[in-house]
């Protein structure tokens, strides 16, 4: 977009005058961001506009990216560069002395998600913009997203994430579009004059307010649509005869128990309630989403029966697989279809993306729950898995344990993950190794019965967020070494290889890398009273808290290197700075005890004197998208040390890779691949590959006991847990001792100990080696492009979607 520098400035102070009657004299910074936001938006608006006029004239098919998570972080930076006008914006408001930096600051992260899930559906609604492809997402606009973690002593603390404190600049509430969602009551098959219809009744409307926020695409015209349900009554927002008699809580009560439908981000269900709510959840924006669709689709005058060749709808993870119903629902019920066509288009509609082999993450509803909540997609449900037991039983003959193994309810649950697999055409995994083990393992009963189902689409990150926009040094060196073309082609980053081995790029490339640390290190001393010295190793490990990740491994590590300092204060080693940055699910015990043993060993390691600053240990408080966008491109080392098999597949791993940092890794998820595009040298691999560790679940054989007693080191490191050494009571790390020793270690820490030690000693040797070390940096960021969520996308697009982009003319 071309801008006027003068139009605006002008265009600028108009908005403060109309929103808060303000000269730039007197407007707060958060008044200046809001005015600012306003007319970012108001120039997207037109493009918006037409983009959707394009794509309801063009009859183009539209893709909808359903997901309970969406960790879309702040928006005003990247859509100004999206937009092309970010440097003539700066420009400007330089000279009305104001800092766009700090106006950029001021704006709260959506944290609509938990970790790599919902990171990912972001990503990738900037990928369809950017591509062009008429592709929207669909989701809950949450009153609170993932809660705020503080540390207090040690362990994490949650508060509420109030990001709509202020105005969100970004959404249009469209109360013309709302739709009503039914729950509870009773249905029923009537017949009348030999024609059947089904009765739904007593059930409580609540109504679905859609807020869209517009998906600016890079350098193109497209805007798409993000549209966030919240809940409401109808017309029920105050019961008056309460009110008059003075009962002022009870007048709001039922208010306040709808709208906690969509008030936050995976509330607790560890209670019946709790777990009531989550489903409720699910079905309240996945039939709101599906409404709002059909109704649009009617607009074009096209038969239902071909909906599919007009719509996709992308199901993330298990969470809106309740969408498969209720499709069937709205084409039988409400549109008189029959069954068998209704199926044929939901079938074809429905794509599903798997993201975890964990069971725990694989979800269920219990029957009884379900049918009292959703009497009418239940019947649908039953009469799926009716149906689809039929087929087995005709293909399978009398193989029982296979078709209880592959039924949809099962022992008093529905797994939504089989109606998921049933109701799709299209079932992917998340990286090569992911998708082989759903094949092999997890899915092979399914795999076997729907051979071309199962499909992979490894996972990626946009790069204009993850580089263009965090890493603004390392984008410019590129873009002066070999041009700007790859911003648009992100493989082109390939072109870099030629200077992996000029000293005179090494350096640049190593400059970049010094500059953002020292950066970095400024920005922790200003706001967190912390030092770290810049020019120690940044070893970073940031992601969801979990058994499986192994934080702890890497802590044994540290306490390792620990000990042997403490023994020789003189040990050659590079000064190397831990940062840890993580987020505990509020019910998972262990997760959280694990955060207090990082804090526990922090506060040893840094207070002690005697080891001379070469080691230090940082938790970075309240990691999100933000944070992750100011640590990457710092980072020297990437840890990425789960449990062979256990991560699907990891997209922090491309993140760092693409920013110049080289991975620890395990043969896990992604890392596989990058791997494979990286090649052996230029990776840092350690531990049991896949295929071991599922024999060890197999066939036994694992006794974590024979490392404790025979591992000195590792007998240290267990005791010091729990003898007081860490200053804390001595059954503070209990339980984390009890997984490791008497639950036999699951996740194969101590088997894996010995090789990654091994592995982090390589770091250390390769570091010391400064031209080679740059040259793996480079190696690293030339062949990240492949991680490109552009490069996802276009596969989805080609092979589950069958859509193109469609560029939008002014
Ligand atoms: C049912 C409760 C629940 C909900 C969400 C359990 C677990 C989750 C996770 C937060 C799901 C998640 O983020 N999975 C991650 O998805 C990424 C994108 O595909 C992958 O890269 C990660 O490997 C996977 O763990």
């Amino acid at each position: 977009m071309l801008l006027d520098k003068e139009i605006f400035k002008k265009d600028f102070k108009r908005k403060l005058i109309t929103m808060f009657s303000e000269e730039i004299g007197e407007a707060s910074s958060l008044h200046k961001y809001l005015a600012l936001g306003g007319v970012v938006k108001e120039y997207m608006s037109e493009k918006w506009m037409k983009t959707n006029k394009q794509y309801t004239e063009g009859n183009n098919k539209q893709i909808y990216y359903f997901s309970l998570e969406f960790l879309i972080g702040k928006l005003l930076e990247s859509n100004l560069i999206n937009m092309g006008i970010r440097d003539i914006c700066d420009e400007a408001l330089k000279e009305m002395n104001i800092d766009l930096i700090d106006l950029e600051n001021i704006e709260k992260d959506a944290g609509l998600g938990n970790g790599g899930l919902g990171r990912l559906a972001a990503c990738f609604l900037d990928s369809m913009a950017s591509l062009g492809i008429p592709g929207h997402g669909c989701g809950i606009r949450y009153k609170f997203g993932l809660f705020e973690q503080q540390i207090v002593d040690g362990y994490q603390i949650e508060v509420p994430d109030n990001w709509l404190k202020h105005q969100n600049i970004w959404e249009t509430r469209k109360e013309d579009k709302a739709v009503i969602v039914k729950f509870g009551g009773n249905s029923y098959i009537s017949e009348d004059n030999g024609k059947l219809s089904v009765v739904h009744q007593d059930y409580e409307p609540i109504l679905a307010v859609p807020y869209d926020i517009p998906i600016v695409g890079y350098n193109k015209n497209n805007v798409n649509t993000l549209r966030l349900w919240s809940a409401e009554t109808v017309d029920k927002d105050l019961n008056l005869e309460y009110f008059n008699s003075g009962e002022y809580l009870k007048a709001v009560e039922y208010k306040y128990s709808v709208e906690s439908i969509s008030q936050v981000l995976y509330p607790d269900n560890s209670n019946k309630n709790g777990k009531i709510l989550r489903l409720k959840q699910q079905y309240f924006f996945v039939s709101a989403g599906l409404q709002s669709i059909i109704k649009r689709y009617k607009k074009m005058n096209v038969s239902l029966e071909r909906l599919h060749e007009y719509i996709a709808v992308q199901i993330n993870d298990t969470h809106p697989a309740v969408a498969v119903a209720e499709l069937m629902r709205i084409l039988i019920d409400e549109e008189g279809m029959n069954w068998d066509i209704a199926w044929n288009v939901t079938t074809n509609t429905m794509a599903y993306t798997n993201h975890t082999i964990l069971a725990e993450a694989l979800e269920k509803w219990p029957v009884d729950m379900f049918k009292k909540l959703l009497p009418r997609i239940y019947m649908i449900v039953e009469e799926i898995d009716r149906r689809f037991c039929s087929e087995l039983m005709s293909k399978y003959h009398g193989d029982w344990n296979r078709i209880n193994q592959m039924s949809i309810i099962h022992d008093g649950n529905i797994r939504m993950a089989h109606l998921a697999i049933v109701g799709s055409h299209s079932v992917n995994g998340v990286a090569k190794l992911h998708t082989e083990i759903l094949k092999n393992q997890e899915l092979s009963n399914f795999n076997n019965f729907y051979p071309k189902k199962i499909n992979n689409k490894t996972n990626g990150i946009t790069h204009r967020r993850w580089l263009i926009k965090s890493n603004k040094n390392l984008s410019g060196l590129i873009t002066e070494t070999i041009g700007e073309s790859w911003i648009e082609e992100p493989i082109k980053l390939k072109e870099l290889e030629k200077y992996s081995k000029d000293t005179v790029f090494q350096e640049k490339i190593a400059q970049v890398k010094e500059n953002n640390k020292i950066n970095f290190s400024n920005y922790i001393k200003q706001n967190y009273n912390i030092d770290i010295d810049p020019h120690s190793i940044f070893d970073v490990q940031v992601k969801r808290l979990h058994a499986y990740k192994r934080q702890i491994l890497n802590v044994m590590n540290i306490m390792d290197t620990y000990n042997r300092l403490r023994e020789n204060p003189n040990m050659d080693i590079t000064p190397r700075t831990f940062f840890f940055g993580a987020k505990a699910f509020p019910g998972y015990h262990f997760a959280k005890q694990t955060i207090k043993l990082i804090n526990s060993v922090a506060s040893k390691i840094n207070n002690d004197s005697t080891i001379n600053g070469k080691l230090k240990v940082v938790f970075l408080e309240n990691y999100g998208v933000s944070i992750a966008e100011k640590i990457i491109p710092c980072a020297n080392v990437s840890e990425q040390i789960s449990t062979a098999s256990k991560e699907a597949s990891g997209t922090g791993n491309m993140k760092f890779m693409m920013n110049g940092a080289i991975t620890v890794a395990t043969l896990d998820g992604a890392n596989v691949e990058i791997l494979e595009s990286v090649g052996e040298d230029n990776i840092v691999k350690f531990g049991l590959n896949a295929e071991e560790v599922i024999n060890y679940y197999k066939q036994g054989g694992y006794i974590s006991t024979e490392i404790f007693n025979n591992d000195p080191r590792v007998n240290r490191i267990l005791t010091q847990f729990t003898d007081g050494f860490l200053n804390v009571a001595k059954d503070e790390f209990n339980d984390i001792y009890h997984d490791l020793i008497y639950n036999n270690d699951e996740y194969f820490v101590l088997k894996d100990f010995d090789s990654y030690v091994n592995a982090q000693n390589k770091i250390e040797q390769l570091y010391r080696n400064h031209s080679r070390w740059q040259e793996m940096c480079i190696v690293n960021i030339a062949n990240s492009g492949i991680f490109s969520s552009d490069n996802t996308i276009r596969q989805y697009a080609d092979n589950i979607w069958n859509v193109h982009g469609v560029p939008v003319k002014l």
